[in-house]
């Protein structure tokens, strides 16, 4: 399952979230929002994995990254197969 690490007031998060919602995916089937506000559980998983205190930050396995871009081209390549 997809985890998405972000802060309901970032734009960067806001953008990975409207692509998701466009390819149609549903929250809890498809992929799960974690808080990642400062001072959440949430953001201390993204430091402790991906050493930056950044959102947003996407989760897939073993796989993790921070680029909204990227996380969106990652969902979008992960769907599509
Ligand atoms: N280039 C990055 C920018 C991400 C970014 O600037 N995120 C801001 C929030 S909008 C951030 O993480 N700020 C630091 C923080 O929340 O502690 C992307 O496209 O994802």
């Amino acid at each position: 399952m997809i985890k998405l690490y972000l802060r309901a007031d970032c734009p960067y998060c806001r953008k990975v979230l409207n692509a998701v919602e466009k390819m149609g995916l549903q929250e809890q089937q498809d992929y799960i929002i974690i808080d990642a506000q400062a001072g959440t559980p949430g953001r201390d998983v993204v430091l402790k994995t991906g050493g930056k205190a950044m959102v947003p930050f996407l989760m897939d396995g073993d796989h993790s990254m921070y680029e909204s871009d990227d996380i969106i081209a990652w969902i979008r390549k992960k769907y599509a197969e």
